[in-house]
């Protein structure tokens, strides 16, 4: 009697410790401690033994079951503690409201983006896209960018490898369209674009949008009316612009455009975009008729029209992933 007792200590402590949930538990509780549980029945047989044993052997009985009556306890509260719960309990209430998942939207920068887009698509422009891992040659030589302007430098231009750059301009993919397609061209190219640059309006990825336009007779003219429509458009009917002569080496002549920009503190000008008319030059590497041919080229970076429109003062804000300040927009 005595060795069961010990036996039955042994393994239903053992049992409680290895139950994983409230229902085992039960379970367990009935088959040792119910009516006709292990230990119950030992406690009835008591009755057949001999007084002496019996007074002894009933109090370690009696002591077995507090114990083991402990043990679940405490078990069942450590069950509930951790939330594994009886099938039962955790089972689906399917009158519960469902829970509605965070609603996500485009990023400010592809906002804006989307917007240029949209408006130049109205006019008859294509969207065109390329590589942003690019061969040097489409993003400079075929430019009009001599080897030893200050771009191609190391402390400018990102190189994978010899010859193999990260674009630094969404221009390539315009010089690559001129490649394949035969004039008239109106496109607009939006993507990454790379420099070694990085400050408080500068970050080493920001996103740009070109434009490029070739038919003939084009002119300077359709370039400014066709920018001054496009800067009205977006920041507003009465929207003041100016044009500052420029250099660029694909583009010549060329400009820088600034609109007039109110803030709180007053107006002034804030430069928006660059353009100009495509340099002979670069209409030689795209094998276009330079006597027959002209056209016009701009762009502009999508970060810094976002960062005027919504008064940001770092481009980093927008290239962070705050949550906080993304669900602004
Ligand atoms: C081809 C021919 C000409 C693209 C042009 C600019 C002027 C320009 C800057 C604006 C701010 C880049 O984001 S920024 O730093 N761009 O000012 N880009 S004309 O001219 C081209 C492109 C392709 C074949």
């Amino acid at each position: 009697m005595r060795q069961k007792l010990e036996e039955l200590r042994t393994n239903a402590l053992k049992e409680i410790d290895e139950v994983s949930d409230l229902s085992q538990l039960e379970a367990l509780r009935v088959r040792i401690l119910g009516r006709k549980g292990s230990l119950t029945e030992i406690l009835r047989g008591l009755g057949q033994i001999p007084l002496e044993e019996r007074r002894v052997l009933g109090q370690m009985a009696n002591e077995l079951k507090g114990v083991l009556q402990e043990a679940m306890d405490s078990k069942k509260k450590a069950l509930e503690a951790s939330g594994k719960a009886s099938a039962k309990e955790m089972a689906l209430d399917v009158t519960l409201p469902g829970r509605r998942p965070p609603k996500g939207h485009p990023h400010p920068v592809m906002q804006v983006a989307e917007e240029i887009v949209e408006i130049f698509a109205e006019l008859g422009f294509q969207v065109a896209s390329g590589p942003d891992v690019e061969l040097e040659y489409y993003n400079f030589d075929s430019l009009n960018t001599p080897k030893d302007h200050p771009a191609r430098d190391l402390h400018d231009t990102f190189f994978v490898k010899p010859g193999v750059v990260l674009r630094t301009q969404t221009s390539p993919v315009q010089m690559r369209v001129m490649e394949k397609t035969p004039p008239p061209v109106a496109i607009v190219a939006p993507g990454r674009v790379y420099r070694v640059d990085a400050d408080a309006t500068h970050s080493p990825m920001f996103y740009q949008i070109e434009g490029l336009l070739v038919d003939k007779g084009v002119s300077f003219a359709d370039l400014k009316g066709t920018l001054i429509y496009f800067l009205r458009r977006f920041f507003g009917k009465g929207t003041k612009v100016r044009f500052r002569p420029h250099y660029f080496p694909f583009t010549e002549p060329s400009a820088e455009v600034d609109v007039l920009w109110k803030t709180d503190k007053g107006e002034k000008w804030l430069e928006i975009l660059g353009c100009g008319m495509v340099h002979p030059e670069v209409f030689k590497y795209a094998k276009y008729d330079y006597e027959k041919y002209t056209g016009y080229a701009f762009g502009m970076g999508v970060d810094r029209i976002a960062m005027a429109r919504y008064s940001i003062n770092s481009i980093h804000y927008l290239y962070e992933n705050d949550l906080r300040f993304l669900e602004q927009f």
